[in-house]
């Protein structure tokens, strides 16, 4: 910037702060105010900025254009943006990429009896033989099952009874997962307290029981 009578003396044309927040002042030399006809120059808001009014802000790119994997979601950040891994993905070092989590082999899922893992989550099921509660998430047993279970002398397992594997008739008491059924009684469970479900309330062989992790 020019100043004095004889327009002879270069002052800085930012001195004043004439650019918005966010953005560069650059002083002209006396040539370059003469040949441009103008004092400063303010630079354009950094990249994943815009100008808003008096400031440069920052660009929601999650709400306009971003590119994320089906497994991922988008997650806005000052400057520019990054895809994190949605809920029921985990990131694999290895391949960079968010890998679904297996619920059911990890144990983490609150099923009272079966579970099938899907991507980003899981499903409950219940045994042949008992009916899911949808609105308790719990498996009730049904009053057929029940009756087997019973000419069977299968009415005091220490969890619950069920059909074995590919019968319809044949019956067995089982337990939570995590636990054995002991092999000499076929009745209690034995727990080694490693991979126990916890479940909050659970409601097995008409009896309601509190399990807790390292409980049965
Ligand atoms: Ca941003
Ligand atoms: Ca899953």
């Amino acid at each position: 910037m020019l100043a004095g009578d004889n327009c002879n003396e270069d002052l800085d044309g930012c001195a004043d702060h004439p650019c918005i927040i966010g953005t560069n002042c650059t002083d002209m030399t006396p040539d370059e105010q003469v040949a441009q006809n103008r004092a400063f120059v303010c630079s354009d808001c950094p990249d994943g900025y815009t100008k808003d009014a008096e400031i440069c802000v920052d660009i929601d790119e999650c709400k306009l254009n971003y590119n994320c994997t089906e497994s991922e979601q988008c997650s806005n950040t000052q400057g520019s943006y990054e895809c994190v891994c949605k809920k029921g993905y985990r990131l694999d070092t290895t391949s960079k990429t968010c890998l679904d989590v297996d619920e059911c082999n990890e144990k983490t899922a609150d099923c009272q009896q079966k579970c099938t893992n899907t991507g980003g989550t899981y499903t409950c099921s219940c045994f042949e033989g008992y009916i899911m509660n949808t609105t308790a998430g719990l498996c009730i047993q049904d009053s057929s099952l029940e009756a087997q279970c019973k000419n069977a002398s299968l009415e005091d397992c220490q969890t619950s009874c069920r059909f074995k594997d590919n019968s319809s008739t044949a019956v067995e008491c089982f337990c939570l997962n995590g636990y054995a059924v002991d092999s000499e009684n076929h009745k209690l469970c034995n727990g080694n307290g490693i991979n126990v479900y916890c479940f909050g309330r659970t409601n097995l062989h008409n009896v309601t029981v509190l399990v807790t992790e390292g409980q049965i």
